[in-house]
């Protein structure tokens, strides 16, 4: 028996409700990111949810993921509050940090989302920790880390492969190939098509997967998640999917893209419309299900902003609390 058999018709809505959150989160930050309200750099994952949705969901409440600094989609699909995260990306008190990390900072240690991070491919080496942490402590728990394809060229990428090799660590790599970091394309920084090659080299199985498609992911990591947690050792998977904004809200013209590229990616590319569409042929779900959940979604959204926007900003007293832990 797979630890993972096909989804059931509940854990297909929730994939999709999930998806459906990440997508109007990220649209609606953008809308508000002009106003000013929003302080910090601000990465945004639209056009990505299927990864971490089908990631995820193949995840238990203890198990780990380290994110990157495009992560609210990462911490969204781990059951993170998504109004403490709206709190959070305006800087204001009941932020999930206390209002003082922002988009790059969010960390929620009861969920296992051990956090966003503003240094390229830094999650890396921190999942291998808290997989070899698992190891030792001998629990069947599992660790991903995210990265992005600029995040694979940093050494402490392949020193991690290394690592969890030699180890036999219970973690999966989890590259999401969006096309480019920040300006610069694949083609003239990968060196290669892929970063499956660079796993497979040190023995770690590695697969390409079509990151539009969350059913995909989905099986892809369940394999993967299997095998770590029955002491298989780590796996690679290089997901593709490219984003629907620019690097960084407020700052990218992206003149670096195709003419129509991103109208391309919105008509023909969206995990969400293609989960859609096969949901209504396959008989999985309604037009009005799916209306229904788009609304409810809407309404969570609208309701997180405005929480946001009448929150207080942290307190001065608590400048200093959460800064330094002793162990
Ligand atoms: C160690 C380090 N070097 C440089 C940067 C500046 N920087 C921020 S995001 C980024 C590009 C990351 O690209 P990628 O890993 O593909 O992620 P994406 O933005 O495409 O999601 C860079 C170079 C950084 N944050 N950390
Ligand atoms: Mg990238």
């Amino acid at each position: 028996m797979p630890d993972h058999p096909r989804p059931d018709r509940a854990e297909l809505i929730d994939i999709y409700r999930t998806m459906r959150t990440i997508r109007e989160f990220e649209e609606r930050v953008h809308t508000e990111f002009p106003g000013g309200e929003i302080p910090g750099a601000v990465h945004l994952y639209a056009g990505q949810e299927a990864v971490a949705t089908g990631v995820c969901t193949v995840l238990t409440g203890d198990d780990y993921i380290a994110s990157t600094h495009r992560g609210h989609g990462h911490a969204i699909a781990k059951g993170c509050d998504v109004t403490a995260m709206m709190l959070e990306i305006y800087g204001r008190a009941g932020g999930l940090c206390g209002g003082k990390g922002g988009s790059m900072h969010i960390a929620d240690f009861g969920r296992g989302m051990l956090g966003a991070n503003g240094v390229a491919a830094g999650g890396v080496p921190l999942s291998c920790g808290s997989a070899l942490s698992a190891k030792v402590r001998g629990t069947d728990q599992v660790s991903v880390a995210f990265v992005g394809d600029g995040g694979a060229n940093q050494g402490a990428f392949a020193e991690s492969l290394v690592l969890a090799a030699v180890w036999q660590l219970p973690i999966v790599f989890v590259v999401e190939d969006n096309g480019y970091a920040q300006a610069t394309g694949t083609r003239f920084h990968l060196g290669g098509k892929d970063i499956a090659p660079r796993a497979e080299a040190l023995g770690i199985p590695a697969a390409v997967v079509d990151g539009y498609d969350v059913l995909a992911v989905r099986e892809a990591a369940a394999g993967a998640v299997q095998r770590a947690r029955s002491g298989g050792g780590p796996t690679l998977l290089d997901c593709k999917a490219h984003r629907f904004f620019g690097h960084m809200e407020g700052w990218d013209q992206q003149a670096y893209r195709a003419e129509g590229e991103v109208d391309r990616l919105r008509a023909e590319q969206d995990c969400l419309q293609l989960f859609a569409i096969r949901a209504l042929e396959d008989e999985w779900l309604t037009t009005a299900e799916i209306a229904e959940i788009d609304a409810a979604v809407r309404a969570l959204i609208d309701h997180a902003v405005e929480e946001a926007k009448s929150a207080k900003d942290p307190d001065i007293s608590e400048l200093l609390t959460d800064v330094y832990v002793t162990y």
